[in-house]
């Protein structure tokens, strides 16, 4: 049996983690041959750290063969102690009346002190996965606050889009959604995010030749991507919450154990490639190896794909820009 890999999950008493606890702790993200040690993370309210403590409770009773140990904390520093994964999924969400900058500014006090906690006691190889909203954002801030950890090792959740794109192709074509390679989704995990099938396949087939319709792409497909987590909160009252987890669990599992040469998607630091300024936090097509991810690279860009790729940067460069000052 392996050595126990520390996990640190933070918003850790919150919807996505009673999804996503469970399955890190069966073994499902980082195989069943990797034991974890779960340190979860959550704010210093009674309520919370008592509904921690319920969760960590089921945990206990689940019996995971794979969890070897376990703690609740609302330290950071503790949380993040040697920590070779961090999924920081705790934000804070937006309040009646809040503004969008009020929410990037209260989710900046967050993402500054966790970075800078993981900065101070996480593994140097840590991977960190930002789920939070605004995920980009949170992830780029977390990034900037740990100088001393890999930029590389700061990524932000575009999984979610990615998943629910590769949906909404298997309903149209009809085909298995396991049968859909090539997909991915450019820029920020928000309504602006830029799911693009030009170079996907089913077995080999073009997904757009199959699909033959040019404004279905622009009138249903980008808007039922970009909408669905509005349609779920409409729906069921409640955000997106083990979709979310399933899709933190597929990102960490790819980045960890590997792609097998398949694309994914990943909110990454741009290094500059498709001419996003370098250090953007973007979503990014990439292939995963022995727990590095890397771009494709070579794919042409159109006229609608430029401007829809611009059109999710700007949103991210005034989301950057508003945060600016808080990072000296
Ligand atoms: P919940 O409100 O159910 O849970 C969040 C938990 O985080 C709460 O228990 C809260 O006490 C805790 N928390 C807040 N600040 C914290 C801090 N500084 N340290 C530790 N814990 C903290 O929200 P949930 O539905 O679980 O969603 C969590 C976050 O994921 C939200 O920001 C949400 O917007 C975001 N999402 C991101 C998605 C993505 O694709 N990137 C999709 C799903 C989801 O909307």
């Amino acid at each position: 049996m392996k050595a126990p890999v520390r996990v640190a999950v933070t918003g850790a008493a919150g919807q996505i983690a009673y999804s996503l606890l469970f399955r890190i702790a069966s073994g499902e993200m980082l195989g069943k041959d990797q034991p974890v040690i779960l340190q979860l993370l959550e704010v210093p309210f009674e309520k919370p750290q008592q509904a921690l403590k319920g969760v960590m409770m089921e945990l206990q009773d689940c019996a995971f063969p794979l969890l070897t140990d376990m703690v609740g904390t609302d330290d950071p520093l503790v949380a993040f102690k040697d920590a070779e994964y961090a999924l920081l999924v705790g934000a804070r969400p937006r309040g009646p009346g809040m503004e969008r900058a009020d929410l990037l500014q209260e989710n900046a006090k967050i993402f500054t002190a966790q970075g800078k906690a993981l900065n101070d006691v996480a593994h140097r190889d840590v991977k960190v996965l930002v789920v939070g909203n605004p995920a980009n954002t949170n992830a780029y801030i977390a990034m900037k606050s740990a100088p001393d950890l890999p930029a590389k090792n700061f990524t932000a959740m575009l999984r979610l889009d990615h998943n629910r794109a590769a949906s909404q192709l298997a309903a149209k074509t009809g085909k298995a959604v396991a049968s859909i390679e090539k997909l991915l989704v450019w820029g920020n995990h928000s309504p602006t995010m830029y799911a693009d099938y030009r170079f996907a396949t089913i077995n080999g087939e073009s997904v757009k030749a199959m699909i033959g319709d040019e404004a279905w792409n622009r009138d249903v497909f980008l808007p039922t991507v970009g909408k669905r987590g509005a349609a779920i909160i409409e729906a069921r009252g409640l955000s997106s919450a083990a979709s979310a987890a399933n899709a933190a669990i597929d990102h960490m599992r790819d980045w960890a154990l590997g792609t097998n040469g398949k694309w994914t998607t990943m909110g990454i630091p741009s290094d500059g490639s498709y001419g996003i300024p370098e250090g953007v936090m973007y979503g990014f097509p990439v292939t995963c190896e022995n727990g590095a991810y890397e771009i494709v690279q070579g794919l042409e860009i159109d006229e609608f794909s430029r401007d829809r790729m611009n059109f999710t940067l700007n949103e991210l460069e005034e989301e950057r820009a508003a945060i600016a000052h808080l990072l000296g």
